[in-house]
């Protein structure tokens, strides 16, 4: 273990995530720093993994019986050194420190691939939106932007959605934030359309996903059309993925979500989509729900005592883990490569286990990480700050066209990065090197602050 990664496991002990993401940034950007001797006179490594700021604080809120309930809130700026902090806020039980600071610096090297400004955080809480009642998600969100207001601003720091955020919660951020700072700025993306939103934003990152694995097949002379793939998740990632592998001729035959997952043999069709954005979208219902409608569906139950999760063994070509960190273990990496898969496109942040990476990189399968290939849901945030910024908006034909060259780009930088430090196609290098260096430059261009 390098010295650094001690020091930091020593600081913080119980951030499991955090070290993790810090480990795969840290090894695999051993040869710049050899190439760069003053990196280390600099501490990069150490400046790069302290975050600028965290904020933490008290978010009570009232349910719709009248009792109180605390929930913790957070708002990690990780770093600024080429844009403002930019990055999602994540609701879900699950949220802590670790988690964030993880997603955080994510966010910084996926930002910097993006070619547009921005640097990096993430927020959210341990809040759980599901059986909530809009009024209550309301007086949540209110609660939160009470405080959380104050940290943010359209040059300093831009939230967006995430697990447990979508169109509805940017609203009542929205709403708040503007009433507290009486103004109305682009202080959020994700928004919807009639009120500063951009066309494409919530199909961006499934989209961007989808377009990235183009790319990577591509290299190979290969194409989605006629590839089943494995998706999990069901949510805003997982529904646009879908969307876009059956417009490129591709096949999904899984969805998921923490309950559970549907293995549709005969392939997810357009249909089948409508009603399951209806179900998660509006009826915010369980995908088990699915079988209701289309019997002949398989469901199977998650059930954590087991050493592997079933749907990553079916048959399939491609696979895009949408649901959340560290849902592909060696275990199931391993049931990938039995059955036939050979490219492994994340659509969520981390949801690969360093062991199963390794063993896509042992077997010289085709594996993007998420801070490559989901980048184009931040892409697309920045064209809506940008759209802002001049009072206009633009076509969802044109924002699609800049998504695409931007993923084609981001694309192109690992494969160039990779195969200047001697490790062609090794994306997870590639992405890393490329990032941390745009970012590490900047902050030394910058001084000392
Ligand atoms: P949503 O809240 O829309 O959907 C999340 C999906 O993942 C749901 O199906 C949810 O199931 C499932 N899920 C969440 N947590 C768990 C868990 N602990 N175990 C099993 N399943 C879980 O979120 P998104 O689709 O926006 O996000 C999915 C992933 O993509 C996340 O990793 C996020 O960080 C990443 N991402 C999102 C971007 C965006 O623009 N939204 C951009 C880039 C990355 P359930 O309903 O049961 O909780
Ligand atoms: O992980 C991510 O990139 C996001 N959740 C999107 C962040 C954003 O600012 O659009």
């Amino acid at each position: 273990m390098t010295d650094i990664l001690k020091q930091i496991e020593d600081k913080d002990p119980g951030e499991k995530e955090f070290h993790q993401a810090v480990q795969e940034v840290i090894e695999t950007v051993q040869p710049v720093l050899d190439r760069n001797p003053q990196y280390r006179q600099d501490a990069v490594l150490e400046r790069i993994t302290e975050p600028e700021r965290a904020i933490m604080f008290r978010v009570p809120w009232m349910d719709d019986q009248g009792q109180v309930h605390v929930n913790r809130g957070f708002r990690i700026e990780m770093n600024s050194a080429i844009g403002p902090y930019k990055g999602g806020l994540r609701f879900h039980p699950s949220v802590n420190l670790s988690i964030l600071k993880f997603l955080a610096f994510e966010q910084v090297f996926k930002n910097a691939l993006t070619t547009l400004a921005m640097g990096g955080g993430k927020g959210g809480s341990d809040f759980d939106p599901k059986g909530k009642s809009d009024n209550e998600v309301m007086r949540f969100c209110q609660s939160f932007m009470s405080e959380l207001f104050r940290h943010i601003g359209p040059n300093t720091d831009v939230p967006a959605g995430d697990i447990g955020v979508g169109a509805r919660e940017i609203g009542y951020l929205f709403g708040m934030y503007k009433k507290l700072r009486n103004e109305f700025t682009g202080v959020l993306t994700g928004k919807s359309l009639g009120w500063g939103g951009s066309l494409i934003r919530p199909e961006a990152t499934g989209y961007g996903s989808v377009y990235f694995a183009a790319e990577m097949l591509a290299t190979q002379n290969e194409t989605l059309e006629g590839k089943t793939c494995l998706v999990s998740g069901s949510g805003n990632v997982a529904q646009h993925t879908l969307e876009k592998i059956i417009e490129l001729g591709g096949k999904v035959v899984t969805l998921s979500d923490s309950s559970g997952y549907i293995y549709d043999e005969e392939g997810i069709d357009t249909d089948k989509l409508v009603f399951v954005k209806r179900l998660k979208n509006i009826k915010r219902g369980r995908i088990s729900e699915y079988i209701d409608k289309y019997s002949e569906v398989v469901y199977t139950e998650a059930d954590t005592s087991l050493a592997y999760n079933p749907q990553w063994n079916h048959k399939a070509d491609c696979a895009f883990p949408s649901a959340t960190e560290n849902e592909i273990n060696a275990k199931n990496a391993a049931n990938l490569m039995k059955n036939g898969v050979r490219l492994v496109c994340e659509g969520a942040n981390m949801p690969c286990t360093p062991e199963a990476i390794n063993i896509f990189l042992d077997k010289k399968i085709q594996y993007a990480p998420g801070k490559a290939s989901n980048a184009g849901g931040v892409a697309v945030s920045g064209l809506e700050m940008a759209q802002n910024s001049m009072r206009l908006s633009w076509t969802a034909e044109e924002v699609d066209r800049r998504l695409k060259m931007i993923m084609k780009s981001i694309h192109q930088t690992c494969l160039d990065a990779a195969s200047e430090y001697g490790e062609p196609g090794n994306y997870m290098a590639g992405a890393n090197i490329a990032g941390f260096t745009k970012v590490v430059n900047a902050m030394l261009d910058q001084g000392l602050v």
